[in-house]
């Protein structure tokens, strides 16, 4: 499936993306199989997730440019967060991908947002535990993610601040937003 989307990727991603990729792609269809999600969409969202992670922040902003989507300048001024919101557009625009639920995916894949799909939760998650991840605690992430969604995305978020924080960077709002929001899911 999806010959095409990969070898195009596989031109344009260096190796350990290109492996990162292919991991998120299959960790995704596992917790689609446990969650009921369709593991051809999560397949399809895995691969594409960071198809932009590598282009240069100006054309990242200019694919933003050129799109109807208005975006926050906190999220505009730094490709760590812009990367899924151009990766979304591309995901339309280069490889025919019109199913906004995994444009949305794609595109809220490292901040999450309020009210998170089932889906959006899967490529979050998957994007921490594919396999060729290994920081400290991916194990105790990977056993979360399949006993409870809801919590892995909680354990990802918290993953994300504390190395944020440790690193003595900006926190982007709406990351706490999709905390809280979480949180209020699961009481
Ligand atoms: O693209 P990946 O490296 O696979 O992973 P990602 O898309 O989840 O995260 C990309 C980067 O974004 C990562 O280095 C951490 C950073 N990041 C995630 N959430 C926030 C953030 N950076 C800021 N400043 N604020 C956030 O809330
Ligand atoms: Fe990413
Ligand atoms: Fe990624
Ligand atoms: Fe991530």
């Amino acid at each position: 499936m999806y010959e095409e989307i990969i070898d195009d990727l596989q031109r344009r991603l260096s190796s350990k993306r290109f492996a990162h990729t292919l991991g998120v792609a299959r960790a995704a269809v596992a917790l689609a199989d446990r969650y009921g999600e369709d593991p051809e969409e999560a397949y399809l969202a895995g691969l594409l997730h960071d198809c932009a992670k590598e282009i240069p922040l100006s054309q990242m902003q200019e694919l933003v440019d050129n799109s109807s989507l208005t975006i926050d300048v906190d999220m505009y001024v730094n490709g760590a967060l812009l990367h899924g919101v151009s990766g979304a557009i591309l995901a339309n625009a280069r490889y025919g991908v019109r199913s906004s639920y995994i444009l949305d995916a794609i595109r809220y894949h490292t901040t999450g947002r309020v009210g998170m799909t089932t889906l959006d939760k899967i490529i979050f998650l998957a994007d921490y535990i594919e396999e060729t991840r290994d920081f400290p605690g991916v194990e105790v992430l990977r056993k979360i993610a399949f006993e409870d969604l809801d919590q892995g995305v909680l354990a990802g978020y918290d993953n994300t601040i504390h190395h944020l924080l440790d690193q003595g960077l900006s926190i982007y709002y709406k990351t706490i937003l999709g905390r809280n929001d979480i949180i209020r899911r699961i009481k």
